[in-house]
């Protein structure tokens, strides 16, 4: 699909992810919200967990799926990120989107959106709708159910829908070398080395890294950036130079760090 660009929007600008009581960061909600209504651009957005994800997920251990957790864990950790959706579908009928809601439960199976359903996002935005999904608990053949990340879903869908752009909008500027340092990494390619500190269900860093790998090899032009900072998000959805990580594919790798 021609001039798609898909959006992740990390729980930890959406939400207080690292606090253990719920809590949507309404400030950064409303802002980047309004700055991807601002660029009128055929946006396929996914959100994350944050505080409504991954400590319910974490108390519940439900990334192991079963023995390990509990239909009942599964479930509460499926209906709170329902909730948080909700709050984002809200937001964006206000600023002008007409959103459309794909709850992953309903249509990933062992961490893969089958042919049909992308299609189904396809059709979604020729009618003029935005099309939604999230980070979510789904059901898997080995271990009853497990977690799909909305980094996994958005670089699925990025590759699909053959998206121009993919967007990881997160709290931080990128790629650091390693955190303490604040180090940016500008280029990120398979061989780059870097440090990942990750104590969320999904594998942060380093699970968002391999997954823009992906869409970065299949053709897309891929970023990671910090959506906290006003403005950088709609500049780079219109394509404009931001201070970020992109990530590209070597085909004749060289090793850069
Ligand atoms: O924040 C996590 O999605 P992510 C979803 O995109 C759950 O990794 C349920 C923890």
């Amino acid at each position: 699909m021609k001039n798609v660009v898909v959006v992740k929007l990390g729980g930890s600008v959406i939400t207080y992810k690292h606090k253990s009581a719920r809590g949507v960061n309404t400030h950064n909600l409303e802002r980047v919200i309004a700055e991807m209504a601002e660029t009128r651009k055929n946006l396929v957005v996914i959100h994350g967990g944050g505080s409504f994800g991954h400590s319910v997920a974490l108390k519940n251990k439900v990334q192991f799926g079963k023995p390990i957790s509990n239909n009942k864990g599964a479930s509460e950790t499926m209906l709170s990120m329902l909730e948080l959706n909700k709050v984002v579908l809200e937001e964006m009928l206000k600023n002008g989107f007409a959103p459309i809601s794909f709850p992953p439960h309903s249509f990933v199976l062992d961490k893969r959106i089958k042919k049909p359903f992308w299609q189904i996002f396809e059709r979604a935005i020729s009618e003029g709708f935005t099309p939604v999904t999230y980070g979510d608990v789904v059901l898997d053949q080995k271990t009853g159910f497990t977690i799909i990340s909305g980094d996994q879903l958005a670089s699925q869908l990025a590759i699909q829908l053959k998206a121009e752009t993919l967007i990881f909008a997160t709290a931080v500027d990128g790629v650091y070398k390693d955190y303490k340092s604040k180090n940016l990494i500008e280029v990120v390619d398979q061989y780059t080395n870097f440090k990942s500190i990750t104590k969320d269900a999904t594998g942060g860093i380093k699970n968002k890294v391999e997954q823009a790998l992906l869409a970065a090899k299949a053709g897309v032009n891929t970023l990671i950036l910090n959506a906290t900072k006003p403005g950088l998000l709609k500049k780079a959805i219109l394509n404009e130079e931001v201070k970020c990580s992109k990530i590209v594919w070597r085909n004749h790798g060289i090793q850069t760090s």
